[in-house]
């Protein structure tokens, strides 16, 4: 039974979504979108708060974070006894997929340079590549990476995937931990990072590691800017050792003006869209473990302070 107020705090124009639909599914319990608070609240749903908001909720038991990621999260200062539940894909498996194959589809079969000759009147065929050249790594084989290599597979890529616990599928080599992370890295040419953010994962795609992909690799970042060293990226994407990037997401995000990744010809940008909650599974999701843990029973998706995901 459900007796705390339920606090919320997200994006202006989607928190009164997520209040309308609260009150549908649960009449009766009061919700209230920041600034407005409870200093009683025992649970919040969230997305990218301040400090502030949870300074007004030191009583804040369950924390539901209305995406995959949490690392911003775990850069407050949590109440003490709060524990952290993040969306498990919440209808963005699909959409990761989607962004995935694309990028990789559109490196690969060269629609952006078939776009240029378009631009230039030109009709200029050519031969067909190869796939079994183009083995694609994802590295982070969890909700999102296992889904977007559910994708892949149809289109018969090698396929390679990289975590931290050992993993086995079909179709597919994993390989495990810093240990095996070099084989992982020779054997991959389009490299999709779908890895979290922590301090295990931080700036770890750098030169010394971006270096290890096969020649002329590509590189797709659909997790957190702050996984790659963006000016090693650029240096060899100048170089000529990497062929291209897709990013969706930044080091600094917005990205700055002056930044060279708007610009550079290598380089496809979009603005952190690969993947988004959608409100009606991101609240059906939230509801059903909201229910199981009121209920003192185990949910999926709780984080490990200690890993940092
Ligand atoms: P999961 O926690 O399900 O998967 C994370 C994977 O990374 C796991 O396989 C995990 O290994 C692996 N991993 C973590 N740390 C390490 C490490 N140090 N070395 C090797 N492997 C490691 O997360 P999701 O798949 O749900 O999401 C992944 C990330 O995608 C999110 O954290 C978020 O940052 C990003 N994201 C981006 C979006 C966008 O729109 N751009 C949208 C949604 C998410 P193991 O399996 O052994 O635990
Ligand atoms: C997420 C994101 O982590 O949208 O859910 O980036």
């Amino acid at each position: 039974m459900l007796t705390s107020p339920i606090v919320l705090s997200g994006p202006v124009d989607d928190v009164p979504l997520w209040q309308e639909q609260l009150r549908q599914a649960l009449p009766g319990v009061t919700t209230l979108a920041w600034p407005a608070s409870h200093a009683d609240a025992r649970i919040a749903i969230v997305w990218g708060p301040q400090q502030a908001f949870f300074d007004a909720h030191p009583q804040l038991e369950w924390i539901f974070n209305m995406g995959a990621g949490v690392d911003a999260l775990l850069a407050l200062k949590l109440p003490a006894n709060a524990r952290i539940v993040r969306i498990e894909d919440g209808g963005m498996g699909a959409q990761m997929a989607e962004y995935v194959c694309h990028a990789a589809i559109r490196h690969f079969r060269e629609f952006d340079r078939y776009a240029a000759e378009q631009q230039a009147l030109r009709w200029a065929p050519r031969r067909a590549r190869q796939r079994r050249e183009f083995p694609i790594g994802i590295m982070g084989m969890g909700v999102l990476g296992q889904r977007v290599a559910r994708a892949l597979q149809h289109f018969e890529f090698p396929l390679h995937g990289w975590s931290r616990s050992a993993k086995h599928f079909h179709d597919l080599r994993c390989y495990t931990g810093a240990a095996e992370l070099p084989a992982f890295l020779a054997a991959t040419r389009i490299l999709v990072c779908l890895l979290p953010l922590t301090t295990d994962t931080h700036h770890l795609l750098n030169r010394a590691l971006l270096q290890q992909l096969q020649p002329e690799a590509f590189v797709i970042n659909v997790a957190r800017g702050k996984l790659i060293v963006e000016e090693d990226l650029l240096a060899l994407l100048d170089a000529g050792h990497l062929a291209g990037a897709a990013l969706d997401v930044m080091e600094h995000e917005p990205l700055p003006p002056d930044s060279r990744l708007w610009t550079h010809p290598k380089v496809q940008l979009t603005p952190h869209i690969a993947a988004q909650t959608l409100i009606d599974e991101g609240i059906a999701q939230i509801l059903g473990k909201l229910q199981a843990v009121l209920a003192g029973q185990s949910v999926s998706g709780m984080i490990d302070l200690q890993r940092g995901y």
